[in-house]
């Protein structure tokens, strides 16, 4: 495997940064996970766009342009000889010496690897999930928002190891306020009186690129969707419930914390819109 590694590619096995590099020491950095669906990287523009104010917002210029991120992205993926992959293109604060201060490291490390995802096994696009609601709470916005796809997944992976204790692969987190924000790695939504419902950026989610994809889709779909507020009293009142991101695509929950939601199934609304997105994974992006 090659990869990208601050303009070179180099061996999986050379792709390697210093210990002094600021995005191990204090995950000072920003990222961003892609996907390529036969051959398209699938909205590569939007991806880089969330990265450079992901990037502006920790005060880091990038070391490259978006056309230059883009190509460089591309190319990682054909010097692979991939037609699907996962693509996660990190920039780091880069090397400097011990103590936070950013303005001491005078180059950003930018490297890209293309590879296989594990993603959730078939039968739970066909059953759906089981989810809980965790104790951790997402992080609020005023500590450090939610909206910067940073390299601090602490609060996240803190989500992610509760879930599994109690024996879930996803889990809702709650904002501070105690609304639902997201989930460890995705983004919800929830289908009532035949309306798509998502809590808003403003809850602590991130601004995921699935999630703007299923807006875009519900809207030529005829589907109502909106912004709103959200508790968990209404996913246990909701007619389906469905996850997003780039590693989950579309997947139903029909569960939360051992509540059936809805039939317990996989719903109409919830299936249209999936078969809506593997369309559209296909054509809406950058042939490499
Ligand atoms: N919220 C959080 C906290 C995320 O990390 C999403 C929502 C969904 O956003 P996108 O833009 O992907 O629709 C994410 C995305 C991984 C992995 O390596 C994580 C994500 C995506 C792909 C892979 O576990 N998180």
């Amino acid at each position: 495997m090659k990869v990208y590694l601050d303009g070179k590619f180099v061996d999986s096995a050379e792709a390697k940064v210093s210990v002094f590099d600021h995005g191990l020491l204090y995950g000072d950095g920003v990222f961003e996970g892609i996907r390529l669906y036969g051959g398209n990287i699938f909205r590569l523009d939007e991806h880089l766009e969330r990265l450079e104010y992901s990037a502006k917002a920790i005060m880091l210029d990038l070391p490259l342009t978006r056309a230059e991120l883009a190509e460089a992205t591309c190319e990682t993926c054909r010097q692979n000889g991939l037609t699907d992959a996962y693509i996660r293109l990190v920039v780091t604060r880069g090397v400097g010496d011990l103590g936070l201060a950013p303005w001491l490291c005078p180059k950003p490390t930018l490297f890209i690897i293309a590879s296989k995802i594990s993603l959730y096994p078939k039968e739970y696009y066909e059953n759906g999930l089981a989810i809980v609601t965790v104790p951790t709470r997402r992080i609020n916005p005023a500590a450090l928002p939610p909206t910067i796809k940073s390299l601090n997944y602490m609060n996240n992976i803190l989500g992610k190891i509760e879930a599994k204790q109690f024996g879930a692969l996803e889990a809702i987190m709650l904002n501070d306020q105690g609304y639902v924000a997201e989930c460890t790695a995705d983004n919800v939504f929830i289908v009532h009186k035949g309306e798509l419902i998502t809590p808003a950026a403003s809850q602590g989610a991130l601004k995921g690129v699935t999630r703007s994809t299923i807006m875009d889709l519900a809207k030529e779909l005829n589907i109502p969707i909106r912004e709103a507020d959200m508790t968990r009293y209404d996913i246990w009142v909701a007619d389906e419930c469905f996850l997003t991101g780039s590693g989950a695509e579309v997947i139903p929950a029909v569960k939360l914390d051992g509540r059936v939601i809805g039939t317990g199934k996989p719903g109409p609304v919830t299936q249209r819109v999936l078969a809506a997105f593997r369309k559209r994974v296909l054509v809406d992006g950058t042939r490499i």
